[in-house]
């Protein structure tokens, strides 16, 4: 069943120039870029995207982080989606959680600068898609 999830290259991954990198695994994994954007992202985009964690300690440094610098944006489309871009990312602590062949298992240490955001449900997808992508 061929589904969208929502992909970020965060502030992190364009600085350190590996938005060629994160793209070629989505390809190269079979899933398909239906939409691709560079943006700077306002505050209250950044809000509503993370609106789950407002409550949590790290919110205010996750919002400083995520608007700190540009993002690339997608839509990602393809079977099972959602769970194989998570898949290709690796879990959220890139030490403890990420293993060595995902993109935050290869490429960086800190749950902070984590460096990739994937959907992480359909329901998830579904509504990030409409903050980033309307027109979709
Ligand atoms: P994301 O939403 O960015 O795809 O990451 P995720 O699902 O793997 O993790 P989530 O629990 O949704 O957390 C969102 C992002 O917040 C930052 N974070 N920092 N300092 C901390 O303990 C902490 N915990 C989470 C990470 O950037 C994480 O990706
Ligand atoms: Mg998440």
């Amino acid at each position: 069943m061929s589904e969208r999830t929502l992909v970020l290259v965060k502030p992190d991954g364009v600085e350190r120039g590996l938005v060629g990198e994160v793209i070629s695994r989505i390809e190269k994994k079979g899933l398909k870029l239906v939409a691709l954007e560079m943006r700077n992202v306002a505050r209250a985009v950044a809000e509503e995207h993370y609106a789950e964690h407002k409550e949590k300690p790290f919110f205010g440094e996750l919002l400083e982080f995520i608007t700190s610098g540009q993002v690339v944006a997608m839509a990602v489309e393809g079977t099972r989606a959602i769970a194989a871009f998570r898949q290709l990312a690796g879990g959220t602590d890139p030490v403890e959680k990420a293993t060595p062949g995902t993109i935050r298992g290869d490429y960086c240490l800190e749950t902070q600068y984590n460096l990739v955001h994937g959907s992480d449900s359909p329901e998830s997808a579904e509504r990030e898609l409409k903050i980033w992508f309307p027109e979709l």
